[in-house]
């Protein structure tokens, strides 16, 4: 198998995020998303959505969408579990999974991606206000998340998980973003810089 990656781009990441944290080791084929390789033939003829990353097995089977290539490796090799343990362990992971997919990291891209000048053929149309509209959303949901981390120490409870891991990215992106953690959000803070010290965070 081979897993297209896109590098510093925060899908990508998220999987060889978890990908460090099972001990598993996929041969990469990094795609250079600066120049638009991930619109070219070697990821459009495998990804007609034109996304990274992709994981194609040995068969040829592509996999896209990130959480559902993290799903196949859990299933290949279930320790250490990072989609929960037990019917209500896996249901709180998803749960959070989700809540942290659709609450930070979507508003997240989406102040990037319509705001940044980078951006700007990446996002078509590029809807500055847009941008700035999703800003206070992702702002929002860090003082929830706040309150949750007062009294546990992972997103999902007491074990690391997926959940986690598009969490730290999500804040990781909120720097090209130019989102701001506040300042007041300490148990934020301590849960990311406490995620962002281990290992896994620089793969
Ligand atoms: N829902 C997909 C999103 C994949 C995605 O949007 N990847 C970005 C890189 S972080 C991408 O390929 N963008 C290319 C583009 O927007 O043209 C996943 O979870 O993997």
């Amino acid at each position: 198998m081979k897993l297209f990656d896109g590098g510093k781009a925060p899908n990508p990441r998220r999987v060889r995020v978890f990908l460090a944290e099972k001990g598993i080791e996929v041969p990469l084929v990094p795609v250079d998303m600066g120049a638009f390789g991930h619109r070219e033939e070697q990821v459009a003829s495998r990804n007609p959505l034109r996304r990274l990353p992709l994981l194609e097995l040995d068969d040829g089977t592509v996999i896209t969408e990130s959480v559902a290539i993290c799903r196949y490796f859990e299933e290949l090799q279930p320790a250490p579990a990072l989609f929960g343990t037990g019917a209500l362990g896996k249901a709180l992971v998803e749960m959070w999974q989700r809540r942290m997919e659709l609450n930070l990291m979507s508003p997240v891209a989406q102040a990037f991606r319509h705001i940044h000048p980078a951006m700007k053929e990446w996002e078509v149309p590029q809807i500055p206000e847009w941008g700035e509209a999703n800003k206070p959303k992702a702002i929002e949901f860090l003082h929830l998340l706040d309150n949750e981390l007062a009294d546990r120490e992972f997103a999902a409870g007491d074990a690391y998980s997926i959940a986690d891991i598009t969490g730290m990215i999500a804040i990781d992106f909120m720097k090209p973003a130019r989102v701001q953690v506040p300042e007041e959000l300490a148990n934020v803070r301590r849960w990311h810089a406490a995620l962002r010290a281990r290992p896994s965070a620089d793969a």
